[in-house]
């Protein structure tokens, strides 16, 4: 079916495409966005690579040694666009309370007329004439194994090649996406531009980008808008804002409806299995904020000591999690790769993710190396004599020294499929998902919050979630290591009013244990206690499995702790340190609770609460409380 929409451009329609509603919506927005020409991605390899070498046409791309670096691009962004846009992402509910008081809230009519209709004052819609000169892609992409009863699926129109062939890796992308969606199939539309409109014979730049930056979700309506950045998040909308913000909405409205469902969860979390010497299986998803080591958790590589354990990947960012026929919650991984970030990643911290990046790789923002390789700080103990930076500039070490450049962007990415990785789990694409035995949520804390802690129940847990602070990073666009409470990981990914939030989660675990199943126990951690130098105690990585051990044998029924005013907690000798030389004196300084420091923190434990009272559940106040109270006995 080849529809004129106006004049000089074919919609393309592949033969075989009959889903009326996606047809229009394409139609209408390649009229609205006055998009030179359509493609319909078909997820090829052959797609992949004309892409590729398109944008290595363009100068967004350079191809890395063929030798070093099979089959891999670097792409380096504009300086202006290399993190997530907290302050431009809106949540554009009808009620500005169902948004709640962390998310950036615009009514829809307003944001559908900045963005799509045109403002009363005359001022145009930006999406208006935004591909003029540009190619749009349709990008059909399913999150979640086709087919699997957990998987949505998505369609992403961008006038970004760099989008479509992220999403190629990113996501289950192409023609049997649109096959999966027949002539009626549910897809949540995720409208996409760089805003950078050409005109006749103007020469494009090498990451066309624009200042005004809009990241926008309609909850009710299951739309998202993404204007003005082609970066990571803001831009491959499959990740964060399907997978986290719609989907929350999703797996929560799922909840309301009078069949008593206890709906479903999309956490940012990681999941991982993890086999014990003795041959029994876990599986474990843990909450980390960005750049908080979830890739390097999920890849984790036991220490020699605690060999006879084995760590395996099913998902790094994201997990979708739903109550099974069996009473238990499984999980499932909606990506199909990594965007994971660079700096730090070495062979000693993360040598299966190193293995993975070995060949088939996008990566942003990392320097390039005189032989056409990359590389980023931390990748190896000694920096190469001279390489090109994420900037294109010249960098030595000396001008590092002299003037602390980085050589890569710290929060510098690579792309890859899950499939590169030799540590991945064989049902990490089990439509079915894995069962869930603990959650985990680390925050990033130089200070106060010990090594790890087991709530008691299920209430205490998420009271523990949802009080987390953490120190922020590159990540996002803003002031970096400031302590900021971050629920469940999720502040900027939680779709709906946060407290809102909370009780999603208070209700599906009471609605699971009245039906008398056992719910995953919760788990508070911490890698990142410094001492008074500023240097990390605990070593982290590899050495995080002698935590891991200590919860699966928690869940197991094998391991002891201590009870504090918090929980459950190892002492030294529930640990198994074979291998390694921590004394009791340094874990007392990763364990110890400082009762000044616990008093400032719930302290802003109740700020929280009280920038949340609005629909905040009285069982958070008063697990709030009793801790306080324990506290000071
Ligand atoms: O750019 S992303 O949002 O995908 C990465 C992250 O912040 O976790
Ligand atoms: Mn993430």
């Amino acid at each position: 079916m080849n529809r004129p929409v106006m004049e000089g451009l074919r919609l393309n329609v592949p033969a075989g495409v009959r889903h009326a509603k996606l047809i229009d919506w394409v139609a209408k927005m390649a009229a609205l966005t006055e998009a030179a020409e359509v493609h319909w991605c078909d997820g090829s390899a052959a797609e992949y690579d004309r892409l590729c070498a398109q944008l290595v046409a363009a100068g967004t791309f350079r191809k890395l040694n063929a030798e070093l670096r099979p089959n891999s691009y670097l792409a380096c962004s504009s300086p202006s666009d290399v993190a997530r846009v907290e302050d431009r992402t809106f949540i554009c509910s009808q009620n500005q309370e169902d948004a709640g008081p962390t998310n950036n809230w615009v009514a829809p009519a307003e944001m559908r007329a900045r963005l799509e209709t045109g403002l009363p004052d005359g001022t145009p819609a930006l999406f208006r004439g935004c591909m003029r000169g540009r190619t749009m892609y349709v990008v059909p992409f399913s999150m979640g194994p086709l087919g699997s009863p957990i998987a949505h699926i998505g369609v992403e129109l961008s006038d970004s090649a760099y989008v479509a062939v992220n999403m190629k890796i990113m996501t289950r992308m192409g023609a049997k996406v649109l096959d999966a969606l027949g002539t009626d199939g549910h897809f949540v539309p995720c409208m996409h531009s760089v805003g950078a409109p050409l005109q006749p014979g103007q020469a494009d730049v090498a990451w066309p980008c624009n200042a005004t930056k809009y990241i926008v979700h309609y909850p009710e309506t299951q739309e998202i808008w993404s204007y003005g950045s082609g970066y990571g998040g803001n831009a491959l909308l499959g990740k964060k804002c399907f997978a986290l913000r719609i989907a929350s909405t999703m797996g929560r409205a799922a909840s309301q409806g009078a069949n008593g469902s206890p709906g479903w969860l999309a956490e940012h979390m990681l999941i991982l299995g993890v086999t014990s010497p003795e041959g029994k299986k876990h599986h474990v998803a843990a909450a980390f904020p960005s750049a908080c080591g979830k890739t390097n958790f999920a890849m984790l590589i036991p220490p020699a000591g605690l060999g006879g354990w084995k760590v395996t990947t099913i998902g790094d960012d994201i997990a979708w999690i739903k109550p099974h026929a069996d009473g238990r919650l499984y999980a499932i991984n909606p990506e199909a790769g990594y965007f994971g970030v660079a700096p730090g990643t070495n062979d000693k911290t993360n040598l299966n993710c190193m293995a993975s990046l070995k060949r088939d790789v996008i990566f942003t923002n990392v320097a390039l190396t005189d032989d056409g390789d990359v590389w980023w700080e931390g990748m190896t103990d000694e920096a190469p004599a001279h390489l090109i930076d994420w900037q294109g500039q010249d960098w030595t070490p000396e001008l590092a020294r002299q003037t602390g450049a980085k050589a890569a962007h710290p929060n510098s990415r690579f792309t890859v499929a899950a499939i590169n990785n030799p540590a991945l789990d064989p049902a990490w694409d089990d439509p079915n998902g894995v069962p869930i035995d603990a959650f985990i949520f680390g925050g990033r804390r130089s200070t106060t919050v010990p090594l790890v802690t087991e709530a008691r129940n299920w209430t205490e847990g998420v009271y523990m979630a949802a009080t987390m602070g953490s120190e922020t990073t590159a990540a996002a666009a803003g002031a970096q290591g400031v302590v900021r409470r971050d629920p469940f990981a999720m502040l900027p990914f939680t779709g709906y009013n946060m407290s809102d939030y909370f009780q999603h989660w208070l209700d599906l675990g009471r609605k699971l244990e009245s039906a008398g199943a056992a719910v995953p126990k919760i788990y508070c951690v911490n890698w990142f206690r410094k001492d008074g130098s500023g240097k990390f105690v605990w070593p982290g990585y590899g050495e995080n499995m002698r935590v891991l051990a200590w919860i699966i044998g928690r869940v197991a029924g094998s391991a002891q702790g201590s009870e504090n005013a918090f929980g459950v907690t190892p002492r030294h000798a529930d640990l198994d340190w074979t291998g390694l030389d921590f004394s009791p004196s340094q874990y007392e300084q990763v364990t110890s609770l400082d009762a000044q420091a616990w008093k400032t923190e719930l302290g802003l434990h109740a700020e929280l609460f009280q920038q949340l009272a609005h629909r905040l559940p009285a069982a958070l106040a008063e697990t709030r409380r009793s801790i306080e109270q324990r506290f000071s006995r």
